[in-house]
């Protein structure tokens, strides 16, 4: 870690994952070395809930992970329902995705949702030191700084909203959305995805609060100053690349060579989210194969959607239309020895992601909207530089403001994406070689450690605002 800060790292987040271990993914890798090299601490929801526990309480557990201490804390049933299952995910989730029509902003979801950051607060008070930097992660916990504040807490606060801010008038849209200027203005710093999500933030506190801008993102309201700008999320390259080389991904790889070595595989990788735009991808497949015949008997698109969310309805609704979907074009296209989908619904395990990513010819990333996406990251960073495969990528997830050279679509406009795969399908060597190489160094350059670099180098510089 190059960063000046020159206190311990805090790192607050809904779950705290083991740094040392590969399975946590890049985020808790990344977030791991700033952690280790200060001592620091990682704070949030143990993952345990305590039937018929008291809400707004929860007990502590502590435990070490070589130089990090993780810090965590049980829920009770109820707060688990309101806060998680409730307002984060049923109302800030959907409204910050646009999707304000499935949006339930229930009363008790919201009480939840303060009463479970207040316990946050109350339980990670204590154990702060004067000079701590305090890094808060995604919507969970907006209002965290906010009940830090009111209970003396003095430290450097930053926040990293992982999921995409919607334009004003759909942030205006949230009953009583006043509570999101005063819990953004008690950060020093704001970080968003990307320049689109700043620009929506600029425009929501000017418009909202009658902020003034101070230039390089910064505003003055409510007699408080934040800084709000873009830090685009990125992936541990070399980390993602080692993980090519595990005895399961080299398994996956030849078991995937022998099965699909004939055809030309396309490859989906997403949690089961109506973000991810999962039944247009599936149409727009569909579409392909009825437009461009000659992919039937060939193109395979292996879905991986992981569960996720599973006691809220409309992941309920959705899961029961892709099934439709993926039998329907198995169906109508599939023959003895060939099915146009494989649709798995399961976690993939992340050491086999490589092999999955490597052995296809294209890649599909279509929500119709995402924070950042890191699998679109995660399938360029696993290419043979020699003959790479080709990214098809939504315009509308974050990560298409840094990767140009994927071939961006409308996931909305079905046949002009099942167009796009076409071209993608049938792009020549030079054309994909020159496309990732652009890519490949894009990623290379702005990965997960530059960027959790940035962003703490920025909250220790950005200046003190009063309180
Ligand atoms: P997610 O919505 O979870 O994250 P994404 O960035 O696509 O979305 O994936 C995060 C990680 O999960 C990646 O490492 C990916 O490989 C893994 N993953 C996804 N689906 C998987 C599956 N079926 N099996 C195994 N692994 C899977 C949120 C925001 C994103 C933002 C990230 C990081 O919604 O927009 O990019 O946080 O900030």
């Amino acid at each position: 870690m190059t960063s000046k800060k020159a206190g311990r790292l805090v790192v607050v987040s809904n779950r705290v994952g083991d740094p040392r271990k590969a399975a946590a993914g890049g985020l808790a890798v990344a977030l791991g070395d700033a952690l280790a090299s200060s001592g620091g601490m990682w704070f949030g929801w143990s993952g345990k809930v305590v039937e018929g526990g008291a809400p707004g309480e929860g007990e502590l557990h502590r435990q070490r992970a070589g130089a990090v201490q993780l810090v965590t804390i049980d829920l009770s049933q109820a707060d688990h329902d309101t806060y998680y299952a409730g307002y984060s995910n049923q109302a800030l989730w959907p409204a910050f995705h646009y999707r304000l029509d499935l949006a339930d902003f229930a009363a008790g979801f919201f009480a939840g949702y303060q009463r479970v950051n207040r316990l946050f607060a109350r339980k990670l008070a204590p154990l702060l030191r004067p000079d701590d930097v305090i890094w808060v992660h995604d919507y969970h916990l907006i209002p965290l700084a906010d009940e830090l504040r009111a209970l003396g807490c003095k430290q450097r606060i930053g926040f990293f909203l992982h999921i995409p801010l919607p334009p004003p008038p759909i942030l205006a849209a949230i009953p009583g959305h006043q509570w999101l200027m005063r819990s953004f203005f008690a950060y020093d710093l704001v970080g968003l995805q990307a320049k689109s999500d700043a620009d929506h933030f600029a425009r929501f506190v000017q418009e909202e609060a009658g902020a003034t801008a101070l230039g390089d993102g910064g505003f003055e309201a409510l007699g408080r100053q934040v800084v709000a700008r873009a830090y685009p999320i990125g992936i541990d390259v070399e980390e993602f690349q080692r993980l090519a080389s595990s005895t399961e991904s080299r398994q996956t790889e030849s078991l995937l060579k022998k099965q699909y070595g004939h055809r030309r595989l396309l490859v989906g990788v997403d949690r089961l989210d109506y973000s991810k735009g999962l039944p247009q991808r599936f149409r727009a497949f569909r579409e392909l194969l009825a437009n461009y015949p000659e992919n039937r008997d060939s193109a395979t698109l292996i879905q991986i959607a992981s569960p996720t969310r599973e006691n809220v309805a409309a992941y309920d609704t959705l899961r029961h239309e892709l099934e439709g979907l993926a039998g329907e074009i198995n169906g109508d296209y599939g023959e003895l020895d060939w099915l146009p989908i494989r649709y798995l619904h399961r976690v993939w395990a992340r050491r086999r992601l490589p092999a999955l990513y490597r052995c296809s010819h294209v890649a599909l990333v279509t929500p119709l909207r995402d924070g950042m996406n890191l699998v679109a990251k995660e399938y360029v960073a696993m290419q043979d530089e020699a003959d790479p495969g080709v990214l098809v990528l939504s315009r509308f997830a974050g990560a298409a403001e840094q990767m140009r050279e994927a071939l961006l679509v409308n996931p909305y406009d079905i046949p002009a994406t099942a167009q796009t795969i076409q071209r993608a399908l049938r792009m020549p060597v030079e054309e994909r070689r020159e496309r990732h190489a652009v890519l490949l160094k894009q990623i290379q350059e702005h990965d997960v450690h530059d960027w959790s670099r940035r962003f703490l180098d920025d909250l220790s510089s950005v200046a003190s605002r009063p309180l």
